[in-house]
C-alpha cells in the first residue's frame, strides 16, 4: 500500500475537475447480480431495454466483477462530477415552446476526460489502469459511502443530491480502499414513485426500463399512443424522478464546465442528439435536419405543449411531407391531438 500513491491520485482527480472522489474493492458484487436477474424477471426486460448495445451480450454478467475487465484488478477508483450547472437549472420562460433534455449526461464528457487522465496518470507510474462503465457505478458507489441508493433508483449524494454523473478506473495500483460512514439521505416521502408518469418505478429502488421515459426517448422502437402524452416535453431522458425529491432541493447550480455538452463520438445515443443542446427550440426540430428519433419526440412534445399556439399546426403539417411512414404516424397523431383540443 502506498499512502504517497493514494493521496496523489486523490488530488491529481480534485485537480482535474472531479467533484467525488472514492477507491473501493474488488469484489464479487454477488447481490447486484441477483438484483439484475430479478429486475428481468419482474419486468420481463432484456439487457436490450436497460439500452446495452445489442451486441454486448455480457454487460451485466461482466459488472459482477471488476476482474472481468481488468483480471489483476486491485482497485477501483470511483469519480463524480457534478451535473447540474447554471444552463441546466435554468427554465425557459419566454414565448417559445422549449424541449426538455436530461441534465446529468451534459456532464458526461466531463467525467470521461476525469477518468482519461487519471489513466493515463496511472500508466505513466508503471501500473495497469482502464476506465469506463463496466462497473455497477451507484452499488460501487453506495458500498463505499460516496452517497446511497434513493427510491428513484439513483445515487444521492450529501453535496449535489443526485445530479452527479460517474465513471471508474479500475486498475491494480495498490490503493487503500475509501473508509466513509453509511450515509442515508432517501426519507420517507416516495415522491418519485408516486410521481413518475409512467409508473416505471415499480417499487422503491426499482426502475422498469420498459416503462422508464429515458430508454423510451432515446430508442427508435415504437412508442404507444397511451405513453405519449405522459413524455410532456421530454426530448432525450427524463429527469422527474429527481425534480421532484427533496434531496435535490436548494441545490446551488455551478458554473457550467467548459468540457460540458454532449459527446457523440463515445456515447451511441448523443449521436441522435444532432447537435441540440439543453432546451432547444421546439418548432426548429420537426425539420428533416435532424435526426429522426428527435423529430418523433420534439412532435410529441408540441402535442403535449404546443395547444392554444396558431403557428404549431402548419409546422406540423409542412414538416410532415418530408417524413417516411414510421415518423409521419406521430405527425398525424400529433395534428389530430392539436385539432381535438
Ligand atoms: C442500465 C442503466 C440505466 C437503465 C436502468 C436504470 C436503473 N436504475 O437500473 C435506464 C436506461 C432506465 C437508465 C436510466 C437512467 N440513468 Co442510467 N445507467 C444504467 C447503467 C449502465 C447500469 C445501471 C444498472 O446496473 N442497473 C441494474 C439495476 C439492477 O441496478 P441498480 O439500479 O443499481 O439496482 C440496485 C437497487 O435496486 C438496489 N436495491 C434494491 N432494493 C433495495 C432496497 C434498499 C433499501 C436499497 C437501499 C437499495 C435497493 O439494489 C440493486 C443493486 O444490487 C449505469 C452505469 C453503470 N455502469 O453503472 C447508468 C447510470 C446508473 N445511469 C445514470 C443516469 C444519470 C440515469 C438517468 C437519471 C438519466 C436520465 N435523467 O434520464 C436515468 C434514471 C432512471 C432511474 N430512475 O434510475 C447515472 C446515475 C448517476 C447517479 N447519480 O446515480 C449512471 C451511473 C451513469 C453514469 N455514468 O453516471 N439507466
Amino acid at each position: 500500500m502506498s499512502p504517497t500513491l493514494d493521496s496523489q491520485i486523490k488530488e491529481f482527480a480534485l485537480a482535474e475537475g472531479a467533484d467525488l472522489f472514492g477507491v473501493a474493492p474488488v469484489e464479487r458484487y454477488a447481490e447486484y447480480g441477483m438484483q439484475v436477474q430479478e429486475r428481468m424477471e419482474e419486468t420481463g426486460a432484456t439487457s436490450e431495454d436497460f439500452m446495452i448495445a445489442r451486441e454486448d451480450t455480457s454487460f451485466f454478467a461482466r459488472l459482477v466483477t471488476a476482474e472481468n475487465t481488468l483480471p489483476e484488478a486491485k482497485a477501483i477508483i470511483v469519480i463524480g462530477a457534478y451535473a447540474y450547472d447554471e444552463l441546466a437549472a435554468h427554465t425557459y420562460q419566454g414565448p417559445e415552446l422549449r424541449g426538455k433534455i436530461a441534465r446529468t449526461y451534459s456532464y458526461y464528457p466531463v467525467v470521461r476526460q476525469i477518468a482519461e487522465a487519471v489513466t493515463k496518470f496511472l500508466r505513466n507510474r508503471g501500473y495497469a489502469a482502464v476506465h469506463g462503465q463496466d462497473v455497477p457505478l451507484k452499488y460501487v458507489a453506495d458500498r463505499i459511502g460516496l452517497g446511497c441508493y434513493g427510491k428513484h433508483g439513483v445515487l444521492l449524494t450529501e453535496r449535489y443530491g443526485s445530479y452527479v454523473a460517474l465513471r471508474a478506473v479500475i486498475s491494480n495500483a495498490p490503493l487503500a480502499v475509501t473508509q466513509s460512514e453509511k450515509v442515508q439521505l432517501c426519507r420517507d416521502c416516495e415522491l418519485c414513485t408516486r410521481t413518475c408518469p409512467t409508473g416505471a418505478l415499480y417499487a422503491p429502488y426499482k426502475v422498469n426500463p420498459r416503462l422508464c421515459l429515458n430508454p423510451i426517448t432515446r430508442r427508435i422502437d415504437h412508442i404507444a399512443p397511451e405513453i405519449r402524452p405522459k413524455m410532456g416535453n421530454r426530448i432525450h431522458g427524463c429527469d422527474i424522478c429527481q425534480e421532484v425529491c427533496p434531496a435535490n432541493r436548494g441545490l446551488t447550480p455551478r458554473k457550467p464546465d467548459p468540457r460540458s455538452g454532449f459527446d457523440p463520438q463515445h456515447h451511441a445515443s448523443h449521436k441522435e442528439l444532432g447537435g441540440i443542446e439543453r432546451s432547444p427550440e421546439l418548432l426548429r426540430l420537426l425539420s428533416s435536419e435532424y435526426p429522426q428519433i428527435i423529430r418523433r419526440n420534439a412532435v410529441i412534445a408540441l402535442a403535449n405543449t404546443g395547444w392554444g399556439r396558431k403557428d404549431v399546426l402548419p409546422a406540423i403539417r409542412a414538416n410532415m411531407e418530408t417524413c417516411g411512414d414510421d415518423l409521419r404516424s406521430y405527425f398525424q397523431w400529433a395534428v389530430d391531438t392539436l385539432s381535438d383540443h
